[in-house]
């Protein structure tokens, strides 16, 4: 199975810079007749405090990446990765979805904070008003070793830095996820350290790769798949993409996630997907596909070193620290 597909806007990571990663995407979209933000994204009314519900289409049909627009597998059926979900706030086990219908996602409201000029409140429509809202199909890889194909839609991660403006000082993105007491059960169990957090280096933030997702399968996102707003890192095991965000900070110390937190020595801060290097209760080689339930051989960064492999090879750590 060959997972290389290279963008066309594809360069060397040394030579990225913010405004390359963020001027060669634009270039994309025009290539793609893309008439201007406000289209892109729809209803990006300032003011407008509701406007998305979880499910509903998402009007008008943003563009797809022509650089993602084949996961190299089949899209999983909605039927299958909407049923399978991890979402501890709403309990341990994978048959959350219902329970997550109470989850209070619109009106949303970001804060961003930190080492930033943009620091402040901001509502989620009028993030998307500024940003170029495109749908993507990335593979998802869970360390549980089961995997899916979805259609996301949403807005580079590497937009939104480079709008608030971190400071030189910054190093790293923590995003932090909603604590509902009133409809997340799952909170209940103290001995989890809630909020859920998570992170990345603002190189890693800088790729192109790193998505902020706001719906999928042409729908708003429904709530089980972390609406109004998660993360997805294609390369990366499926917990470092943080759903149902509310904070992201620009910081100059490392993040500690939820799952590090819990079990460093099994859940680290790199967690890059590698076939090779085994969880220390099980084989990371193979993945079973969901909906399918087809076996299928793990691939070293989920398939995407051409894209963030770059962003390892100067650095001066513990290679072993990259796969957890
Ligand atoms: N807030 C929050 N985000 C989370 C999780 C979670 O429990 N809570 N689980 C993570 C894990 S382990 C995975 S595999 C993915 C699952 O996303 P999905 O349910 O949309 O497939 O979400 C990640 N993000
Ligand atoms: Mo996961």
């Amino acid at each position: 199975m060959h997972f290389h597909r290279r963008p066309s806007w594809h360069i060397p990571e040394r030579e990225v810079t913010p405004e390359r990663v963020f001027l060669d995407r634009r270039s994309v979209l025009a290539g793609l007749g893309f008439a201007g933000l406000a289209a892109a994204s729809g209803l990006g009314l300032p003011g407008r405090a509701s406007a998305r519900p979880a499910g509903e289409a998402w009007t008008p049909k943003p563009p797809l990446d022509p650089a993602y627009a084949d996961a190299g597998r089949a899209i999983t059926p909605e039927a299958a990765s909407g049923s399978y979900n991890n979402f501890y706030e709403f309990g341990t086990h994978k048959g959350i979805a219902e329970a997550a219908q109470a989850l209070p996602s619109d009106p949303w409201t970001l804060r961003i904070e930190g080492m930033c000029a943009k620091a402040g409140e901001i509502g989620l429509e009028d993030l998307l008003a500024k940003m170029p809202v495109q749908e993507r199909v990335y593979r998802h890889r869970c360390v549980e070793a089961w995997s899916m194909v979805v259609p996301w839609i949403g807005f580079p991660l590497a937009d939104l830095v480079k709008w608030a403006e971190p400071t030189s000082g910054a190093r790293y993105v923590r995003f932090e996820t909603l604590v509902d007491e009133d409809s997340m059960p799952g909170i209940r169990q103290s001995w989890y350290p809630w909020p859920y957090v998570e992170g990345v280096t603002i190189e890693e933030a800088l790729n192109p790769l790193p998505f902020m997702v706001t719906g999928v399968y042409g729908k708003v996102l429904p709530k089980q798949f972390g609406a109004p707003i998660r993360l997805h890192l294609p390369w990366k095991y499926g917990f470092k993409s943080a759903k149902s965000i509310t904070r992201i900070s620009f910081t100059d110390t490392q993040p500690v996630g939820f799952w590090e937190e819990l079990q460093g020595s099994e859940y680290g801060f790199w967690a890059n997907v590698n076939p090779e290097v085994p969880h220390r209760r099980w084989s990371q080689a193979q993945e079973r596909v969901l909906g399918t339930g087809d076996e299928a051989p793990t691939q070293l960064y989920n398939g995407y070193g051409a894209e963030v492999a770059g962003l390892y090879a100067a650095m001066d750590l513990d290679k072993r620290a990259l796969w957890f």
